[in-house]
């Protein structure tokens, strides 16, 4: 039997365990990147792990997330990430520049290698035949020191694709419709890899944008072979001598087989507030429109620009909607500036942001009260925008663009325009705000500004633990909940006591005053606990608020992680209906911890206050376990290098 090219490229970077679903693997990691508003922690914690250089193929520290600069804050953590990336050997990519996936697409991404990046869209770059995988900032950090990244051996799912997409129906509604289908929590410890006849229709950009929101499946990853498709947009980007030919063998064999049509595909949107959300445009119909926003990581490739472009020009933005366009980098700017095509952005009324994830993050633009904002980004968790009582729908760039004219939600196959733009045979290529790590000999001072403060550390796990129920939380929290982000919170990325305030407020405004007044205590959720962002500050946070322990149905991949590199237990229940019982404010207690653990069969709970006990778990590999019991991987880490020495 053959291997399919997620097996092929695991094994090519497995050291450590055997490729079987559910099992423990290690892989070397080629590639990181890492991004500003988790890269401050990711550099601290790099620093913390005594080594002189990076021992990766090639490490990226990009700037895209926290670009407004109304104080001292955003402007200290970029000079702090630019001194220390040179110190280190990392390439620096200057605010300005784009925004990581993207950039990293256009001139780094190599078909073959693994990349691991602290940011959850870092699977773009599955689109050009990368293991392209996010995690937790310490995960990053350790990977760049040369360590194995661990993961569970994932189910590797082929989504066929065949067709032809109809006009106006694009890749975004290609991933839309798998949410659809499957639901946020449908890709959990799975590899989403696409074939078929289709995808020699289908563009790196808008592979790109198929495999960014796989992160929205909650999947480990997704990828596209590396084809021809492939090699021409590496020869456009003048990197041909990366291209590697890479596929699946004809007899692989899968898990599980998908097809879409992609000739039976319409126009989709996520209505609020979750991207499975979905609907047909046609069906939702023509409510009014507030705002729109075009860009992020997900929809901001020069073909999608070029699009809206060809939709604008000629018209005007409608009077009662804002139109926002961030572009995807800098390259895609300088493009639309040099062919005429920004001009007819400009002149029809769209508002052009720097090339940043801008309002993605909720980094401004954020919409009126009660406002509908359709955005081509990946996520719409209530509140994410900036603004509470927004309604935000995901949509592709040609529906945006279409609404923006008209007002109101426009199906774009009722416009008459030419969209047929064929990618560039040469990209403009200008790496000038790319700044290489210093010579060898160069001695660097890191630059440290005030803002900049210890990250939280916990002790070894000890025998009891015990605290009340601080919150019980329904399913699919996620990170933007348990630690909101938006223009006010995220110059503190590197400042955890001030976070602290705002720990889980869009659920309670009073958790983090119950944490104190507690003492800590314990968090119980639902199903998908965490679901969303890679910030490891949703488990760091929660730390410094005392929290021992997460009973919960279910987590997602990236933050279950980074609560046990925080050494923060993730208990799941074993029977979900006793979820049902427990009441917020209920004292829990754990007997005899490490060894329930470390026996790895059920743990008994006991329930203080209304006397009686539930069943949960605690899969841990052995080396999760080894974290937990030491209260965290910076302790674990430390401790070797104390070993050593
Ligand atoms: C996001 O899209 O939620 C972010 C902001 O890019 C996060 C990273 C972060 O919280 O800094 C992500 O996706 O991992
Ligand atoms: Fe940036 Fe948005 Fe992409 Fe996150 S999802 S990396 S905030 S553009």
């Amino acid at each position: 039997m053959g291997l399919n090219l997620t097996q092929k490229l695991i094994k090519l970077h497995l050291v450590d365990g055997k490729m079987i679903p559910g099992a423990e693997i290690g892989i070397q990691i080629d590639q990181t990147l890492t991004q500003d508003s988790t890269g401050t922690m990711a550099y601290l914690q790099l620093e913390a792990m005594d080594i002189d250089k990076v021992k990766t193929k090639l490490s990226v520290a990009y700037v895209d997330h926290n670009m407004l600069q109304e104080g001292f804050e955003n402007a200290d953590d970029h000079l702090y990430i630019q001194t220390v990336a040179r110190k280190f050997g990392i390439h620096f990519s200057r605010p300005g520049n784009g925004i990581c996936h993207q950039v990293h697409l256009e001139r780094f991404g190599v078909p073959g290698q693994t990349l691991l990046g602290s940011d959850s869209h870092t699977p773009t770059n599955g689109g050009i035949g990368m293991l392209a995988i996010g995690a937790g900032g310490l995960d990053v950090a350790a990977a760049m020191a040369g360590q194995p990244y661990y993961l569970t051996m994932p189910e590797v799912i082929k989504v066929e694709l065949t067709g032809k997409l109809a006009p106006f129906v694009t890749a975004k509604d290609i991933v839309l419709e798998l949410l659809r289908r499957l639901t946020v929590k449908g890709g959990v410890g799975k590899v989403f890899e696409y074939s078929g006849d289709a995808l020699a229709y289908l563009s790196v950009p808008e592979r790109a944008t198929i495999t960014n929101m796989g992160a929205e499946l909650g999947a480990t990853t997704s990828v596209f072979p590396s084809d021809g498709v492939t090699c021409d947009f590496l020869r456009a980007q003048g990197r041909e001598s990366a291209w590697l030919e890479l596929e699946a063998d004809p007899d692989a064999a899968y898990d599980q087989v998908i097809t879409i049509d992609l000739s039976q595909l319409e126009p989709l949107a996520a209505k609020p507030h979750s991207p499975d959300n979905v609907e047909k445009v046609r069906i939702i119909g023509e409510i009014k429109v507030d705002q729109v926003a075009i860009g992020s990581c997900t929809n901001s490739s020069y073909q999608d620009l070029m699009k809206v472009a060809r939709i604008l020009k000629g018209k005007t933005v409608h009077p009662k909607v804002s139109l926002v366009i961030s572009p995807g980098s800098r390259q895609v700017l300088a493009m639309l500036a040099a062919n005429g095509a920004l001009a007819d952005l400009i002149n029809a009324g769209a508002r052009i942001l720097e090339a940043g994830c801008g309002p993605c993050i909720g980094m401004g633009q954020a919409p009126a009260s009660n406002a509908i904002s359709l955005r081509t980004f990946n996520r719409n968790f209530k509140g994410r925008c900036g603004t509470l009582s927004a309604e935000v729908y995901l949509v592709s760039p040609e529906t945006a663009a279409a609404s923006a004219i008209m007002g109101v939600l426009t199906d774009p196959r009722s416009l008459d325009v030419d969209l047929d733009v064929p990618m560039p045979e040469q990209f403009l290529i200008n790496d000038n705000m790319i700044i290489p790590p210093a010579p060898e000999s160069a001695v660097v001072e890191v630059i440290r500004g005030p803002n900049i403060k210890p990250f939280p550390q916990n002790v070894p796990l000890a025998d009891g633990v015990a605290g009340k129920v601080l919150i019980k939380l329904g399913d699919n929290i996620t990170t933007d909940q348990i630690m909101p982000s938006n223009a006010k919170l995220l110059p503190f990325r590197s400042n955890i006591p001030y976070l602290a305030q705002y720990c889980l407020t869009p659920c309670n405004p009073k958790f983090p005053q119950r944490a104190e007044e507690h003492g800590g205590g314990v968090i119980v959720a639902g199903e998908n606990y965490g679901q969303g962002s890679s910030r490891e500050h949703a488990a760091l946070v929660p730390l410094y608020l005392g929290i021992k322990a997460v009973l919960a149905k279910g987590f997602a991949r990236i933050h279950r992680a980074n609560l046990i590199n925080s050494g923060i237990i993730p208990l799941t229940f074993v029977d979900p209906s006793q979820y049902d019982q427990l009441q917020e404010f209920d004292l829990l207690e754990i007997e005899d911890v490490p060894t329930k653990l470390r026996s790895g069969g059920e743990i008994v709970v006991k329930n203080k206050t209304q006397g009686c006990a539930y069943r949960l778990r605690c899969e841990l590999t052995d080396k999760e376990l080894t974290v937990v019991l030491m209260g965290g991987k910076i302790n674990l880490i430390k401790h070797k290098l104390r070993e050593k020495n």
